[in-house]
């Protein structure tokens, strides 16, 4: 049966409020998108140009029970941007090629261009589906997907189903933000602080519930970076899945969910209807560099039991009050062990730092990630044998080739001072260790850090926290090419970001590019075959590869050069301080001259060798 959403006269919100319970069909789910700029002011602070769907923005709950086929219909009608869509924690199991992101596993789907995603869901639970390029999935193209589940263990107790989405929310667009993130006048990478927090797209959201009952709450992170905690005043929630993973109920006073994080939990509502209660989500403000007077970083809405009642303003946590629940502590439902001992472990070192130019990069490693001039995949499939080298895929895409089935386990040691939800493509993952603050780097001979739980929790984003490490486990039983990479966005335009080739000679035999994927890439002028420097002779010769910036001369630093610079201008103008901020006020022309000044100092060139051949040099984020 072909169920085609867009036209169908069925109500989504009826849609959602059978779906749980509905029968296993194996339906086709078809979705099409005409992707368009629209104006949009969910903050009723500022209308600004947003990306909807079919003329529309907020954008569609997507839904589908386990087992669907699901179609997505792309038309890129944005006029000015090419777009991709990812659909975050799928598994995307045998079709790699639908997993969307951009110069890893398609190329982008062109302005005027059409693309078509297919894919069958073999999972149930909340997750969600965004841009995956550019940057560009904050100027609004992201959106929940629900997958119900005949089977689902708590349906016995679940009366209603609510949805509701999370996001900081930004008045500029991403392509301007990006420049006045990564440039020389904001050297120590502080990111753009939002101007608002949305929930559910929106501020003041009313939520009519009746007395007596259980619902279940889904929860999303759809924003750009800012984590937050939420929480229902007067009530409770039990956990019941994170991340599409069911999990035994656990009790909750308050969560924090991590950008692209998801939570599933039971509310049981009072018997009373006397009180209406605030639902409040409060943006981590720890991650922001500054914190403006003027910004509301909680958003509020209300459990309304009775609509002639008021909606009463939230009460004022002090900060011991913020007792979130640690989601490590989590025992899946399936109750999976733990994983056997690793075949291969990745250990990758999370540096912030400048280049050359000054600008501020993310890095693991020694490595910023710069996208390859073929997807990632394409050269997976199209360099036979050499296809195991990891140098196919080029240095800067930072890919490691996994054995088909081997145990893969990752360790992330923070040596910033920032929080990072880690998320990877294609799995879930046991979150098998995570330390403290400040706990240094993972050290596999202290038999105390390596004593694991032996039902670890898992799900797809987790955080780790400032200066400490996390350890994660999988089994490479899913051949495709999976990016592993912080999900705050910025982070991932700076290059944190890594690539899991994994089984790629089985990858060969197995699966195939669809023809509308090979059209996309000729419409933008994208390679689609041969390494990463688009070489289809010598698959091991790298020489016209995308590389990023050139590093720093010895014994510089991009801050040293710059305190250096305005230090000298202060004294001149007989400043006192002269904040980095301050710099973003100068007048363009000395703000350009000051830089080309700084970048000769550095001794780099400018761009990236891929500047200015279209898609090639596309952030994948
Ligand atoms: C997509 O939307 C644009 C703008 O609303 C419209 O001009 C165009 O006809 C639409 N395309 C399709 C296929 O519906
Ligand atoms: C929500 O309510 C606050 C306080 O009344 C108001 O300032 C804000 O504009 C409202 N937001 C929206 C989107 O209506
Ligand atoms: C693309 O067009 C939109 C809508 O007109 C505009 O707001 C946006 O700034 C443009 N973006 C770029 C990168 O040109
Ligand atoms: C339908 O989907 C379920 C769940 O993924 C799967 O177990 C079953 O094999 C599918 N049935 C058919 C006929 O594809
Ligand atoms: C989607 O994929 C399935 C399985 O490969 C195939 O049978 C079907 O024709 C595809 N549908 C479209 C619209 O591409
Ligand atoms: C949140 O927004 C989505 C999409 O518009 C809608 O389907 C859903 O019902 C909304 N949730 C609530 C609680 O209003
Ligand atoms: C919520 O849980 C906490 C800790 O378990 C408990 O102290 C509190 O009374 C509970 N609140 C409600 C409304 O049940
Ligand atoms: C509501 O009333 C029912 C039936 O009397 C009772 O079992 C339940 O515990 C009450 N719930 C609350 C939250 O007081
Ligand atoms: C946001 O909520 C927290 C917790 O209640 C409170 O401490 C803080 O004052 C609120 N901030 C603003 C700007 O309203
Ligand atoms: C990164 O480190 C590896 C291993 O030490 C080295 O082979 C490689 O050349 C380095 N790459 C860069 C860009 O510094
Ligand atoms: C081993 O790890 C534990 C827990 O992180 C730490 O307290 C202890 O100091 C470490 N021991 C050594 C020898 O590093
Ligand atoms: C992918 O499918 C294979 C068999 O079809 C299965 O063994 C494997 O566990 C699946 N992997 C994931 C991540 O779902
Ligand atoms: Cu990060």
């Amino acid at each position: 049966m072909t169920l085609s959403l867009s036209h169908f006269p069925i109500s989504l919100a009826l849609l959602l409020a059978f779906a749980l319970f509905a029968e296993a069909a194996n339906k086709t789910v078809t979705y099409d998108f005409n992707i368009t700029w629209v104006n949009a002011n969910p903050d009723s602070a500022f209308e600004r140009p947003t990306i909807g769907i079919n003329g529309q923005w907020p954008l569609p709950v997507m839904t589908a029970e386990i087992g669907d086929q699901v179609i997505v219909n792309v038309d890129n009608q944005l006029g000015n941007q090419s777009t991709t869509l990812h659909f975050h924690g799928l598994y995307q199991n045998g079709t790699t090629a639908m997993d969307g992101p951009a110069q890893v596993s398609q190329c982008g789907i062109p302005a005027g261009s059409q693309f078509t995603y297919n894919f069958t869901v073999n999972q149930a639970g909340t997750y969600w589906y965004h841009s995956h390029i550019h940057g560009q999935y904050p100027d609004g193209l992201r959106g929940p997907f629900i997958i119900s589940d005949p089977d689902y263990p708590y349906k016995d107790q679940v009366d209603e189903e609510v949805v509701i989405s999370l996001s900081d929310w930004y008045h500029d667009e991403m392509a301007t933000l990006i420049p006045q993130f990564i440039n020389i006048a904001n050297p120590t990478g502080a990111e753009p602080v939002p101007d608002a927090a949305l929930m559910n797209d929106t501020q003041n959201l009313t939520v009519p519930v009746a007395p007596g009952k259980t619902y279940l709450f889904h929860f999303v992170n759809i924003g750009a970076f800012a984590g937050q905690y939420v929480w229902f005043e007067g009530h409770n929630m039990s956990i019941v899945e994170v991340d599409g993973v069911y999990t035994d109920e656990a009790e909750a006073e308050v969560i924090y969910i991590a950008a692209a994080q998801r939570y599933s939990v039971l509310l049981k509502t009072k018997n009373e209807t006397t009180t209406n209660y605030p639902i409040v989500a409060s943006m981590d403000t720890t991650l922001f560099d500054v914190l403006p007077a003027d910004l509301n970083y909680n958003s509020t809405g209300w459990l309304v039991y009775d609509s002639t009642n008021p909606n009463p303003d939230p009460t004022q946590l002090v900060d011991a009050e913020f007792n979130e629940f640690d989601d490590s502590t989590l025992i899946p439902f399936d109750k999976e062990p733990l994983l056997p001992d690793a075949d291969q472990i990745i250990t990758l070192d999370v540096i912030m730092d400048n280049l050359g130019n000054g600008k501020p990069y993310a890095f693991f490693k020694n490595i910023t990630y710069v996208s390859p001039k073929v997807p990632t995949l394409y050269t997976a499939m199209t360099t036979g044998e050499d296809a195991a080298n990891p140098l196919v895929y080029g240095e800067y895409s930072h890919s490691y080739v996994l054995a088909h089935n081997q145990i893969v386990e990752i360790v992330v040691n923070n040596l910033d001072t920032g929080k990072h939800p880690f998320h990877l493509h294609g799995h879930n993952f046991q979150a098998i260790a995570r330390s403290d603050e400040n706990a240094g780097s993972f050290d596999a001979t202290n038999s105390t850090q390596t004593v694991y739980p032996a039902i670890p929790m898992r799900r797809d984003t987790y955080v780790l926290y400032p200066q400490g490490y996390i350890v994660l486990r999988f089994r490479a039983d899913n051949p495709g090419v999976w990016l592993f990479h912080c999900h705050i966005e910025w982070h991932v335009d700076q290059g944190l970001v890594a690539t899991m080739v994994e089984a790629p000679l089985e990858l060969q035999k197995s699966q195939t590019i669809p023809q509308n994927h090979l059209d996309a890439c000729a419409a933008g002028n994208t390679p689609s075959s041969g390494n990463a420097a688009a070489n289809t002779v010598d698959f091991l010769d790298l020489t016209g590869a995308n590389v990023p910036p050139k590093p720093l001369p010895a014994g510089f630093t991009a801050r040293g050069i710059v305190a250096m610079t305005f230090s000298c201008i202060a004294a001149l103008l007989g400043l006192a301080t002269i904040t980095w901020y301050g710099l973003a006020d100068m007048g363009a022309a000395s703000k350009l001259e000051e830089e080309q000044r700084i970048a000769r100092m550095a001794g780099e060139d400018e761009v990236r060798s891929s500047e200015g051949s279209s898609d090639a040099a596309v952030k994948v984020g």
